[in-house]
């Protein structure tokens, strides 16, 4: 019997979609490289419906494909071998708010946004943010351990989630820490599904901790010449400052973000580096430290040009500089990495990149921006038009062999925030150790018996 035969007996009420436009749009996220192919895409309505979906699926050997706002970067939501996708866009209720824990629960399916809105309504803060955050929806973000720029001072999705409501690979449903503080009673089988990128379960419902609102703020927009001269920036102002973030780009991702929205440059003279940094500044006299910093930096050379944000409009403004970056330059299409190294081995680390770049693919332009401040450096490598997708990505692997090598040298990751996925599997031994991987396999094989969700992701 076909999938979709078979998911209707089991579950007559699941909307099953076998619509063209919609296995299209359901069956891919923002990665290129793949196409879409899904059987059918399934939109549950309830956390009930998934547990009798899943069990069906577990019996029949479907295999699942979890998917939330589509927005990831290493195809972790794709769906091209005939799989089932399972969308959470029928799970959007927000099921509780609590002023007491500072908690507020909501199914898979809401947007990343409407939590960021219902904790600002309660005087409260979600502190999760990117450039995404409109269309991601919070199961994905959970499945990723979604980061984004206020890591630094808030952490990563890891450090939000208080419960976790999975549907295990035999149609279980756990309740996972259930919103406790504290509790010492075991395994906590909550941090086993965050980043677990649809292999393990389905999240269905998610608690996660809200924070104070923010201080006043303000962003400073630095112009640099050399990775030396911004490590030493940013030991200067997170010594002075409390910053909330500490953003880079390069002069190829502002030339990009600039034509692409209109933008004017932000300084007259040209900068190698460019820096953006948020920090609180509640009063006159913090706004005067971030002065005195700022000067300093400037007397020893390390700066070649900065403005400080005159108001609330402005912190926007210059934020289109770094946010507008990854849409500006989307149509090329770029081959994406993500890596992570630890934020002492920057400098090193970037030094030997760009000397690899430069022997390897001279031809390619490659641009680099990220949260550096987390040690999070994302390189895109941009398609020339003279290069079908097809030997632009055969290039990008031989690449990716050589890079990934270099962070494995470095003790990096090969995926900092964006997931291993379909994109990255083939390399994932670069970054965790064989006997990593084996137990990895072993912990799939205990929630997900039937190896339907997510194949071919993450695990090889
Ligand atoms: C960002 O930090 C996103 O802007 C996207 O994580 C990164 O486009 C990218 O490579
Ligand atoms: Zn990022």
């Amino acid at each position: 019997m076909d999938a979709v035969k078979t998911l209707k007996i089991a579950c007559p009420e699941l909307k099953i979609s076998t619509e063209p436009a919609v296995l299209e749009s359901h069956g891919q996220d923002w990665t290129r490289f793949r196409s879409p192919a899904p059987a059918a895409i399934v939109f549950p309505e309830s956390a009930g419906q998934v547990c009798r979906l899943v069990e069906a699926a577990s019996d029949a050997g479907i295999p699942l494909v979890p998917s939330g706002g589509r927005t990831g970067l290493s195809g972790g939501a794709v769906a091209a071998r005939g799989e089932v996708v399972v969308s959470f866009d029928r799970m959007r209720k927000v099921l509780d708010f609590n002023p007491v824990d500072r908690t507020v629960t909501v199914e898979a399916g809401v947007v990343t946004a409407t939590v960021q809105e219902l904790a600002r309504q309660n005087g409260l803060y979600y502190p999760v943010s990117f450039a995404s955050e409109g269309s991601s929806q919070v199961g994905g973000n959970v499945a990723t351990n979604a980061g984004g720029i206020r890591v630094l001072k808030y952490g990563l999705t890891r450090d939000r989630v208080a419960g976790l409501k999975v549907v295990t690979g035999r149609g279980e449903l756990l309740d996972l820490n259930r919103g406790l503080v504290k509790n010492a009673s075991g395994y906590d089988l909550r941090h086993l599904f965050i980043a677990s990128e649809g292999t393990l379960g389905l999240i269905v419902e998610a608690t996660l901790k809200l924070v104070d609102p923010p201080l006043p703020s303000k962003v400073l927009l630095l112009g640099i010449d050399s990775m030396d001269s911004l490590m030493n920036v940013f030991d200067a102002l997170r010594t002075s400052l409390e910053l909330s973030a500490f953003e880079f780009f390069t002069d190829r991702a502002l030339h990009h973000v600039c034509e692409a929205n209109g933008l004017a440059s932000p300084f007259e003279t040209p900068c190698p580096l460019y820096v953006i940094s948020e920090f609180d500044c509640p009063d006159q006299r913090v706004e005067e430290m971030a002065m005195e910093c700022f000067e300093r930096c400037a007397e020893q050379g390390w700066l070649l040009d900065g403005v400080i944000s005159q108001s609330d409009r402005q912190i926007e403004e210059l934020w289109r500089y770094r946010e507008g970056i990854s849409e500006s330059i989307s149509h090329f299409p770029p081959y994406k990495n993500d890596l992570s190294v630890k934020v002492s081995d920057v400098p090193g680390f970037l030094e030997r990149m760009d000397r690899l770049m430069k022997e390897i693919c001279p031809d390619f332009e490659v641009v680099w921006y990220g949260h550096i401040g987390d040690g999070n450096l994302h390189m895109n490598i941009l398609k020339p038009a003279s290069l079908s997708l097809a030997e632009f990505e055969s290039r990008s692997h031989e690449i990716s062999e050589k890079t990934y090598a270099l962070t494995e040298e470095t003790g990096g990751s090969i995926s900092a925030e964006h997931g291993i996925g379909i994109l990255k599997q083939p390399w994932l031994a670069r970054t965790r150790s064989q006997a990593e991987i084996a137990f990895m396999q072993r912990i799939k094989s205990v929630f997900d018996p039937a190896g339907i969700f997510n194949p071919g992701k993450l695990l090889p």
